[in-house]
């Protein structure tokens, strides 16, 4: 049996005022995708399987470099993180999985944390390693970085961080491990371009060695910050060119905002689905540069179009085709919880939309060179409203038909706020 952090009965009250309303439209919509042949329960099947796992930490509020304002009835630690996220997971219905991020989670008894999260219904998905900041008491700093330092004995650290974060994750039950470094430089000439490289090179070959059968590694390029000059792998090229050298099990993660503007990530998307590398996303969205807005609330066609390419490699059967999703937000201004529900249903939405294209009549455009109806195809897609598919899928798995409507309803960070008392020397959850 399930515990829920927000009574089902109440959900499902909420639901009852709004489900009658909520058939029509889906009636409505049903009749008229059908028109074009398309099956609004095969959608409705489809949004209700997809999901995308939370960061632990975006379930804090999140600051900059110069300020952080938190919230009230903030989680203090990775089993109240785990609260809010089974409250994300109960109201969107679409993030069953959570990925831990070490040492920032503190866990001192895994199996605790893994029969807790069995309660909620919850996995856990990919340990992030963190080697961009020292811990308190730790000798061979990551200042000059981590897997690329000049350092040996830093460089060690760094790779025994990662192989440690394998055996926690492994004790939760993930199988992946993502690694994003912030190693780079800050001057031009500070930093030897192909001797960092290949440093970085072979301290990732000896975590990779580290990794169980059944595991994959995936890195995350970052074109600048913290480095802001250079950055170890700061595109898709140094990173699909590590991965290959790396090994099978090792693939590129493509988090939105770690590019710079304008740049056709969609593309990016393809050519690593070609070379069978790629490893999953960190969803967000951004006007300037890893600003980790919500999903979706900047850019909305640039995920329908990351999308569009992920539905066709499913649709074309693409071997090895398996990408894990993610959310990688910042939440400043928000509760944090408002913002993870919305964001996940968001990219669910991008998924279900990039469904309604029609592949062969999208081909035949392609294959006709008739620019205009292909871009037309993408977007009927695009500008059809699923909302209804995707409420449906919330309604019958009882998650709620309007998600932020009951969240506030149910006063949850009320509640919380009595038994979560703010440390007042609080600063940084350290999102960056
Ligand atoms: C940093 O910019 C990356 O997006 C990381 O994926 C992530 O935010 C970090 O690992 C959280 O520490
Ligand atoms: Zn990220
Ligand atoms: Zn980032």
């Amino acid at each position: 049996m399930t515990m829920t952090k927000i009574d089902s009965a109440f959900v499902k009250a909420q639901n009852e005022k709004e489900a009658a309303f909520l058939q029509r439209d889906f009636d409505a919509l049903g009749e008229k995708l059908s028109r074009d042949g398309i099956d609004i329960e095969a959608l409705t099947k489809a949004a209700s399987d997809f999901q995308i796992a939370v960061p632990s930490w975006g379930t804090g509020t999140g600051g900059t470099r110069f300020a952080r304002f938190p919230g009230i009835g903030e989680p203090r630690n990775i089993f109240e993180k785990l609260e809010d996220c089974a409250v994300i997971n109960e109201l969107s219905g679409c993030t069953d999985s959570v990925s831990p991020h070490f040492p920032w989670d503190k866990v001192d008894d895994f199996t605790e944390l893994k029969q807790r999260s069995d309660s909620y219904g919850l996995k856990w998905v990919s340990a992030n390693s963190n080697t961009f900041q020292d811990q308190p008491g730790q000798v061979a700093s990551f200042k000059y970085g981590s897997l690329s330092n000049t350092e040996k004995a830093s460089r060690d650290a760094a790779i025994q961080h990662n192989i440690d974060c394998i055996q926690w994750g492994e004790q939760l039950g993930t199988k992946s491990l993502t690694i994003w470094v912030g190693d780079g430089s800050n001057h031009p000439g500070q930093q030897h371009f192909q001797r960092a490289f290949e440093r970085y090179l072979d301290s990732a070959a000896e975590i990779y060695k580290a990794l169980p059968a059944d595991w994959e590694m995936h890195l995350e390029h970052k074109m600048f910050e913290p480095a802001f000059y250079s950055t170890i792998i700061q595109d898709w090229g140094s990173n699909i060119l590590a991965a290959m050298q790396l090994g099978p099990k090792c693939k590129s993660l493509v988090d939105l905002g770690h590019h710079a503007p304008n740049t056709n990530i969609e593309m990016i998307v393809a050519r690593l689905i070609q070379f069978k590398k790629l490893g999953g996303f960190h969803f967000n969205d951004s006007k300037y540069g890893d600003d980790d807005l919500d999903s979706g609330s900047i850019q909305p066609y640039r995920q329908f179009l990351i999308f569009n390419e992920l539905v066709d490699a499913a649709y074309r059967k693409e071997p090895e085709f398996d990408p894990a999703y993610m959310l990688d937000q910042s939440h400043n201004v928000t509760d944090p919880i408002e913002s993870l529900v919305n964001s996940a249903i968001e990219v669910q939405r991008s998924y279900i939309k990039a469904l309604l294209v029609n592949r062969e009549a999208l081909y035949g455009y392609q294959d006709a060179n008739d620019a205009m109806m292909a871009s037309t195809e993408l977007k009927k897609g695009f500008n059809t409203d699923v909302s209804p598919i995707l409420a449906m899928a919330r309604y019958r798995k009882g998650a709620a038909i309007s998600p932020i409507p009951t969240y506030r309803a149910s006063n949850y960070r009320k509640n919380v706020d009595k038994v979560r008392p703010r440390d007042p020397k609080a600063t940084g959850s350290g999102i960056i």
